[in-house]
């Protein structure tokens, strides 16, 4: 048994008996906790398996561009928004399409977000990305002079872009095709872009893209990267863009 001193007890009994004066009564807690803002754009899963697309692009390249670069864009692009919530009444192509009045956290991140999204759907494991429809056959005739004439203009877009950038496949105001690059995470339906319209395919050219593998041999990874296109998704694209 607790021995102390009877002065002691008598302290602690007056203060376990006082009478409770005007406690203020516990505000009650709220019912429902405040609501957390969903973020505006999430990552979405790649369409294939991380190593689905080697021998042309490595696992771990794809681990790392799609879970962190990709990632990055994603949680930039809703930091961008929650910071200027009139944004968030947009759609991503509507940011794009007057990406000169956001600023540049927007254009580097909307850019990289639309980009990727695009660029994964673009690709398809070995043999499972079709072949270009008769449609987009015949305007990379009349507008490219033909396939293999365009695969070599589209990779010399890629390949000498200086720097960071990427390369694009377009169907223009006037729906016909054309090549360009453009850098950074720009794209071709930005105001700022130097040829506009309507991306079809798309190649990333940073490094991030293709060094793991590849180190500084871009053009073998451009090479490599034709044996992954998804021509059914480039065919659907241009037939959705003429329509
Ligand atoms: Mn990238």
């Amino acid at each position: 048994m607790l021995r102390m001193p009877l002065r002691l007890m008598f302290a602690l009994s007056l203060f376990v008996a006082a009478p409770a004066v005007a406690t203020p009564k516990p505000t009650p807690a709220p019912a429902v906790a405040p609501p957390v803002v969903a973020p505006v754009y999430t990552l979405a899963p790649l369409p294939y398996g991380t190593d689905a697309l080697e021998p042309a692009i490595d696992k771990q390249t794809m681990e790392t561009h799609h879970g962190k670069h990709h990632k990055a864009y994603v949680d930039n692009l809703n930091a961008a928004v929650a910071a200027n919530p009139e944004l968030a009444k947009l759609t991503l192509v509507d940011l794009m399409r007057d990406v000169s009045k956001y600023g540049p956290a927007v254009r580097n991140n909307g850019g990289g977000h639309y980009n990727h999204e695009l660029f994964w759907r673009l690709m398809a494991p070995v043999g499972k990305g079709g072949t270009p429809s008769k449609a987009l056959l015949a305007a990379i005739n009349r507008d490219l002079g033909g396939l293999e004439a365009f695969k070599k203009t589209f990779a010399d877009a890629g390949a000498k872009r200086f720097g960071s950038g990427w390369a694009w496949l377009v169907v223009t105001a006037d729906k016909k095709l054309a090549v360009s690059s453009t850098p950074n995470q720009d794209n071709p339906l930005m105001d700022v872009a130097e040829l506009k319209g309507t991306p079809v395919l798309a190649l990333d050219v940073w490094e991030h893209a293709y060094y793991l593998k590849y180190m500084n041999r871009r053009g073998d990874y451009i090479a490599a990267w034709w044996t992954v296109v998804n021509w059914n998704e480039v065919s659907r694209l241009y037939e959705a863009a003429v329509r």
